[in-house]
């Protein structure tokens, strides 16, 4: 990498420095397809050692301080008692994600499902939910449903969205002044028709009928192929309505692998989009999560390597040259200002990064010095017959 002069070099770092990813506690389960789920040694067998792992992500990237939980997998008597340890070990509780999906009873859907004793049921989980973010002092409440049909005539797409809009906004009312509502959308799957919340235009509509402090989920995975996503960041950035991004990678559907590995450059063009709206800050609100299922490789060392993969998406967003791409802009030189986006992408930052993680007191190579920590063997020996992330894709 050619020298970066000093005020550029101390800006990227220091908004590198300041960067927060939020990993999940499903991510270190096990974890498959609904053909097979390989089992893995070593995995976590509670909430407890989910969270060990997710706080040694962070001990190596120093970047990931949060892990959200996933409710039931992540099921406790005692939240506060999770919030406490977590603590201890050096991280704090991120998103609550619910789960009205996986019951016999939400066949025909879970919120928006015509039986009103089903409705009541998921609405339930979800007020259980906000009571969880009050003893885990959880910011997000993540909603994400399976909802939908499969044959045309099923049911009225109109009546399922009133009574999706009732469901949020009984919610919406549940949250405290310092909680949000994050809604994700997904194009498919597991509904095949119609899907209740299939696009980010319908759950932009609900969180503007529900007010501030509902905002929408980006799941880089929940698209058509082809779909021009940083176009949607952007919209939704202009419009204040990104709540969070949930990064994986996708090959074909919602094949939930590691951000950055099927398509860096466009995790690069999402970044850049974050950049340029001075919304990469915490303080901007907008929530960096992985949502990423690791089905044949080791788990905990593809959590540090996904953090590092946005770690790099997000320095050569950093160092686009602002003024040469207004200029060339203003211009209406188009070559030149896309050259000057591919400037950036093409820059190798890992000497960057490595300078970054000496400067943070961190070894430069994290998966190395993970490998080295013995952690994995340590655990391996410890932790006999590690339970499902309960979620297979
Ligand atoms: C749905 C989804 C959603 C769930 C998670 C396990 O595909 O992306 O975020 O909560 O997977
Ligand atoms: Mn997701
Ligand atoms: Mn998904």
């Amino acid at each position: 990498m050619t020298e970066l002069a000093p005020p550029t070099r101390s800006r990227v770092l220091a908004a590198l420095r300041a960067q927060r990813i939020e990993t999940a506690s499903w991510a270190f389960g096990n974890s498959g397809t609904r053909f097979k789920v390989f089992a893995q040694e070593g995995v976590p067998r509670d909430p407890y050692e989910k969270i060990a792992d997710a706080a040694t992500v962070h001990r190596f990237t120093g970047v990931a301080p949060t892990v959200a939980l996933h409710i039931p997998w992540d099921k406790l008597d005692d939240y506060a008692a999770l919030a406490a340890y977590a603590k201890e070990r050096g991280i704090g509780l991120g998103a609550i994600n619910t789960n009205v999906f996986q019951d016999d009873d939400y066949r025909l859907g879970s919120v928006t499902n015509p039986d009103p004793r089903i409705r009541a049921k998921a609405l339930a989980h979800m007020f259980e939910c906000v009571d969880i973010m009050d003893a885990t002092g959880s910011r997000d409440l993540k909603l994400w449903f399976a909802d939908g049909t499969n044959y045309p005539g099923q049911d009225s797409i109109r009546a399922r969205q009133d009574r999706l809009a009732d469901a949020l906004a009984a919610t919406y009312e549940r949250l405290g002044p310092a909680q949000r509502m994050l809604l994700e959308y997904k194009l498919f799957e597991p509904a095949f028709y119609t899907t209740d919340v299939p696009d980010w235009g319908t759950a932009y509509a609900h969180c503007l009928a529900l007010g501030d402090r509902a905002q929408v989920v980006i799941d880089t995975g929940h698209h058509a192929p082809g779909t021009n996503i940083e176009f949607i960041v952007a919209v939704l950035i202009r419009a204040g309505k990104l709540g969070a991004f949930d990064f994986n990678s996708r090959f074909y559907a919602d094949d939930d692998l590691m951000v950055g590995a099927a398509d860096p450059f466009q995790l690069f063009r999402i970044m850049c989009e974050i950049v340029s709206a001075d919304v990469l800050k915490p303080e901007a609100g907008i929530a960096f999560m992985l949502d990423q299922c690791h089905n044949i490789e080791p788990k905990i060392q593809a959590v540090i390597r996904s953090v590092m993969n946005v770690q790099e998406a997000t320095a050569k967003a950093l160092l686009v040259d602002t003024a040469a791409l207004a200029a060339a802009q203003r211009d209406g030189d188009v070559l030149e200002a896309n050259e000057v986006l591919m400037d950036a992408y093409h820059t190798d930052v890992r000497p960057l990064l490595r300078d970054l993680r000496g400067e943070m007191g961190l070894d430069p190579d994290p998966i190395a010095a993970y490998k080295r920590s013995g952690y994995y063997e340590t655990v391996k020996a410890e932790r006999v017959g590690g339970e499902a992330a309960g979620w297979g894709a």
